[in-house]
């Protein structure tokens, strides 16, 4: 182990970046991979037409560098982009990021993390740091004929930007937050919009205003800042109701209910349609896109919407599930992550040579977001079970990066590397386990569900986030001892 540790962090998304500059900041020596050519991880992948952050961008920002310019309440995700170079420049990260670096694999050998990236180099770490996020490898569906069609088709997070959609009619596939946010850009635009919708979703309806100029100013003043910031947390509570109905049946759960079931009234005048568009299943088992306009735009002549499953595809369109051909120019697959992914494809292989298939074999999880029995010295950032639909992720990573950042100090004070014990963790999951029926989470089948069923989300509050990293607990850890020549 060197006098200080040498950390190798595995992306530079939000979560990389972050952590490399707390880490930087308390003199770590810091070595970033990532495999594209700049920084931002899924706010560089993703940039379809609409693309607009879904929580009060204020929230959004690392409180080490407040921003007073977004353009809007829900800002584009150009700007969120441009927010985070911004973020690398300032604080000096660039030259720690090894762009165009993909690492293959890391294995734990003699008291050290290897790093091995695609091009066959070998970097050793004494702690590794997997910040790859959750929303990363594209999932498409295999649908019969898919290969045969002969029009542009692509993934909603490799838009083809070289395409002009003018004269041109677009199937997109999918009603989670990107097809929401596609259809009602495209509908906007006046393209001729086809729009499948497999399972109709609950969506909150939010209009999202431009910030004046007047606001903008009050923004770079802290104490009206603050007082801006309390407004809109406010303003949250109202529109979206206390965070716990989503935690706990009871009134504020049938509260949310009705609301979303008002706006569907106000919004959609047709009976017949308001029908096809009113979810089956319960409010807030799948995450709430948020729109200020997707009905209306789904309302309007170029938007056509198409319910239940698809049968087929063809070369020139899409057969719904009743047999009627929708010709189509382009497919937009919006059709969402592999989200359980995490750090794979990368082999990941750890104490006694156990690999990170072995470990999640059957289901995904974590010790607190963070860590894993058997992986000394490895440590997740947004890993399994944080908080990712309800605290806004440079919150949870304030959380996260605090606690590593302590339990650093003990292995470079003890000079021993460490990792949750299998007990500690299970009983971690436990506790997950126990609470989750009671959320609405559990309530279907959703991104956050696993092969075995089990809903990999956090199910308690923002506050009991925070709270879990209190104590160090360091009983939950074991040792694992250097080899002899490393302790001389
Ligand atoms: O993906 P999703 P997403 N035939 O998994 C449908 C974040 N995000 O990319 O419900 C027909 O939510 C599937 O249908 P069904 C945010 O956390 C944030 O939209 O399974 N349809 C579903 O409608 C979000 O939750 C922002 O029946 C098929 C859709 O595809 C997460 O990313 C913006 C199908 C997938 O929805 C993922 O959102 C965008 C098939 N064969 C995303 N297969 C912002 O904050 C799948 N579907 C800006």
């Amino acid at each position: 182990m060197s006098a200080r540790l040498r950390i190798g962090i595995i992306g530079a998304g939000m979560a990389g970046l972050y952590a490399a500059y707390r880490l930087k900041e308390s003199g770590y020596e810091v070595v970033v991979f990532e495999k594209n050519s700049d920084v931002g991880g899924t706010w560089l992948q993703n940039d379809y037409p609409g693309l607009h952050v879904d929580v009060i961008t204020r929230s959004y920002e690392f409180a080490e560098m407040r921003s007073s310019t977004w353009s809007k309440r829900y800002a584009p995700g150009v700007e969120i982009g441009a927010y985070l170079k911004s973020f690398a420049r300032r604080k000096g990260l660039y030259p720690l990021i090894r762009f165009g670096s993909e690492v293959a694999e890391a294995s734990w050998h003699d008291g050290v993390w290897q790093i091995v990236t695609t091009d066959g180099e070998t970097h050793v770490f004494d702690v590794a740091m997997v910040a790859t996020g959750f929303l990363r490898v594209p999932k498409m569906p295999r649908i019969e004929g898919m290969d045969d069609f002969r029009g542009t088709a692509f993934h909603s997070s490799r838009w083809d930007h070289s395409l002009s959609f003018t004269g041109k009619r677009v199937g997109v596939i999918g009603t989670g937050s990107s097809g929401i946010q596609i259809v009602s850009e495209l509908g906007k635009r006046g393209h001729d919009v086809v729009h499948f919708i497999r399972t109709p979703q609950w969506i909150q309806i939010k209009e999202n205003p431009s910030i004046s100029w007047l606001e903008k100013l009050l923004l770079r003043i802290p104490a009206l800042a603050k007082y801006w910031d309390t407004r809109m947390a406010r303003l949250r509570v109202k529109t979206d109701g206390p965070e716990t109905w989503r935690l706990e049946p009871g009134p504020d759960r049938d509260a949310a209910n009705q609301r979303f079931l008002d706006v569907l009234e106000q919004e959609i005048p047709d009976p017949a349609l308001r029908r096809k568009l009113t979810p089956a299943e319960p409010l807030g088992c799948k995450r709430i896109p948020k729109s200020p306009d997707y009905y209306r735009v789904l309302q309007r002549p170029n938007v056509q919407p198409v319910f239940g499953p698809l049968g087929h595809i063809e070369h020139d369109g899409v057969v719904d599930g009743t047999g009627v051909k929708h010709t189509l120019d382009v497919i937009v697959f919006a059709t969402g992550f592999d989200t359980h992914a995490y750090m794979r494809p990368m082999r990941i292989t750890g104490a006694n040579g156990v690999t990170l298939d072995e470990l999640w074999q059957g289901a995904v999880f974590s010790y607190r977001g963070v860590g894993l029995p058997q992986m000394p010295n490895l440590f997740l950032l947004n890993g399994p079970f944080a908080p990712i639909n309800s605290l806004a992720i440079p919150l949870c990573l304030r959380d996260e990066v605090g606690y590593l950042l302590r339990l650093l100090a003990v292995i470079e004070r003890d000079r021993t590397p460490i990792a949750p014990t299998r007990a500690a963790t299970d009983r971690f999951v436990d506790t997950i386990r126990e609470k989750l029926p009671q959320t609405t989470y559990s309530l279907c089948d959703n991104w956050y569900t696993d092969a075995s069923g089990t809903q990999v989300i956090w199910p308690f509050t923002r506050a009991e986030h925070g709270r879990q990293y209190d104590e160090l607990n360091l009983d939950d850890f074991e040792t694992f001892g250097l080899p002899v020549e490393a302790l001389s």
